[in-house]
């Protein structure tokens, strides 16, 4: 029996970590990293497993260092907080120390001196394998499996290893793959290009034990959701029936390419299972860049990309998005065309990025090739990349200043209200057309969102220590109210406050020089 403590690093503050909303929610983290809860339903039971997570918990490495082994979880921007880790166990005499996950999947070299076994890719049948392997003493320095895994066999997450009560969302995972081809994307590196399901049964399993440990709303962490869309239709008609037998007891949000806006069917499916938001890459207004990157699914016939996220929000789904500067066909007037396209969008959230070559992807060995990548500083820049239309000092300025123009108070409320009430947004129809049925339901439902909007209206007004942002917040809120007298667009209004409080407080720290760039990197 082997005694195996599991740890996800620390982040630092970025976009996503919404490290400064998640006092306002009364949370310490917002995603629980899924890697390590199914890596613990794939160790053999002989074995005891601890999952830590940095973020929501102090390592304790005494502990840590007693551990026969100690494995390690990561991205890109948690690798050296993961060499940290590393050192500190080795420094104490600590046991043996694996790695995996998707920064070492693409840098294989990173943890040299510091992991003795590291795991490149999906790990399904390498991490049991490896565990024989050890207890005969015969593991090797490198496991990477030679099939992708079948995602119709893969356990359900052991979530009751890891302190739920302390993330704001459950995570899950339908699938993996992606059919397209980004030149910038490890996905398709890492999980290939042809999508893998797991079956409705393992789905609904899932959700029953993020159920079990009190989850409400769930990030189903797919890269792309409807890669392969005939098999997720089914799912989502599965999971739609789930949730009406269930009283829609979870809420979903995830990412999906901007094709979803060509299928109806689909977006009307989605809604059912009461998705109720979704990221899209759109990367770029500039087609050019498009093309360039070969994301050729958003420069596709049937209307603007302005127009087809509209259609994805007249179905009911708020749209979140991703968008990237420097491409080789930017110049610096990318800068107020991006601006200009997330107002025309209606799209509040905006995760902006300047384009960086993740190694073993078709943009790194591109750039390589050319001798276009600079390890000079990435951290201030932000980028491995050398732009062709602007420095890279223009780049960088561009991107803070258009940081904090798209998150200024104006700028962000204006795309939320064009949305919520000018446009009427219809927000969890199906689950609301299910509570005029079940009115019992509908009422406690609605009355634990206003709990909850006043919980986090509460926190705003008294932890927000800028009083403009506080009069702010007050006022968008009462003019929601005057608009719209639903208690779930409530609550989802608030969250919009609480989210802008993060953006916003990271755009001016990067604008005021407190804080690195960008850490995506
Ligand atoms: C969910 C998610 C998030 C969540 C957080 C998840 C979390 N708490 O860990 C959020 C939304 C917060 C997030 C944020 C970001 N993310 Co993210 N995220 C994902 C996503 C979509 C899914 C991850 C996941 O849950 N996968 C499911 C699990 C089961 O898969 P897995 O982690 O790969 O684990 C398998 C194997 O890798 C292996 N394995 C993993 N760890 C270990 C450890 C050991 C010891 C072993 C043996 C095996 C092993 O076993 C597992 C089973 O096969 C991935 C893309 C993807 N599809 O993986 C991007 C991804 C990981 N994110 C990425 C990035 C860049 C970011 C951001 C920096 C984006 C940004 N610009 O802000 C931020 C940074 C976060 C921060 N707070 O600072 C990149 C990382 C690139 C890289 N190669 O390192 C990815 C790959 C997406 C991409 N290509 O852009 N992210
Ligand atoms: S659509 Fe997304 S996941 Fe698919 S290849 Fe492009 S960037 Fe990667």
């Amino acid at each position: 029996m082997a005694d195996i403590v599991l740890i996800n690093p620390a982040f630092d503050t970025s976009y996503w970590g919404l490290e400064h909303a998640l006092p306002l929610f009364g949370k310490r983290a917002n995603v629980p990293p899924a890697s390590l809860p199914l890596l613990a339903a794939l160790t053999p039971n002989e074995h005891r497993v601890t999952l830590l997570d940095e973020n929501v918990e102090k390592l304790d490495f005494e502990r840590i260092a007693r551990a026969d082994i100690v494995g390690i979880t990561g991205m890109s921007v948690q690798r050296r907080r993961m060499r940290e880790i590393l050192e500190q166990v080795k420094e104490r005499g600590g046991g043996f120390a694996v790695v995996g996950g998707p920064w070492v999947t693409v840098q294989e070299d990173y943890f040299d001196e510091w992991a003795d076994t590291i795991f490149v890719g999906e790990a399904e049948e390498t991490w049991p394998r490896f565990l024989l392997d050890w207890e005969a003493g015969e593991h090797h320095a490198r496991y990477e499996q030679t099939q992708r895994s079948d995602m119709t066999r893969v356990p359900t997450p052991r979530f009751d290893l890891l302190k739920m009560h302390h993330y704001m969302f459950g995570s899950m995972q339908f699938s993996r793959g992606c059919p397209f081809q980004c030149e910038f994307c490890d996905i398709i590196v890492t999980f290939g290009r042809r999508p893998r399901l797991k079956t409705a049964a393992q789905v609904i399993g899932e959700l029953e034990a993020l159920r079990a440990a009190k989850m409400e709303i769930v990030f189903v962490v797919d890269d792309n959701l409807i890669g392969n869309k005939a098999a997720i239709k089914s799912l989502l008609r599965d999971l739609a029936v789930w949730q009406r037998d269930n009283g829609y007891p979870l809420m979903f949000f995830t990412e999906a390419s901007l094709d979803l806006s060509e299928d109806e069917e689909l977006m009307r499916l989605m809604t059912e299972a009461n998705f109720v938001s979704v990221f899209i890459g759109i990367e770029s207004p500039n087609e050019a860049s498009l093309r360039e990157t070969k994301k050729f699914q958003n420069v596709r016939k049937g209307g603007s990309i302005v127009e087809k996220v509209r259609s994805v929000q007249k179905a009911g789904l708020d749209v979140w998005c991703g968008m990237i500067l420097g491409f080789d066909h930017d110049d610096t007037t990318i800068f107020a065309a991006q601006k200009t396209f997330l107002e025309d969008a209606r799209i509040a959230h905006a995760m902006i990025g300047i384009l960086h070559a993740i190694p073993k992807t078709p943009l790194y060995d591109r750039l390589a090739a050319d001798g276009r990548l600079d390890y000079d500083d990435v951290p201030s820049y932000g980028t491995n990349v050398i732009p062709l239309g602007m420095s890279r000092d223009e780049l960088t300025e561009g991107y803070v200043e258009l940081m904090r123009d798209v998150y200024s108070p104006a700028a962000y409320f204006s795309r939320v209200d064009d949305l919520f009430l000018d446009a009427g947004f219809r927000f969890a129809a199906p689950r609301a057309k299910y509570w005029r049925t079940h009115p019992w339901q509908g009422f406690k439902s609605q009355a634990l969102s206003l709990v909850r909007f006043a919980g986090i209206y509460w926190r705003l007004m008294r932890m927000v220590t800028e009083s403009s942002l506080r009069s702010e917040y007050r006022r968008r809120i009462f003019g929601l109210l005057r608009a719209r007298r639903d208690p779930a667009v409530l609550f989802s209004y608030a969250v919009k406050c609480a989210t802008h409080y993060h953006h916003h407080r990271l755009a001016t720290e990067m604008s005021r020089g407190e804080t690195a760039v960008i850490n995506s990197f």
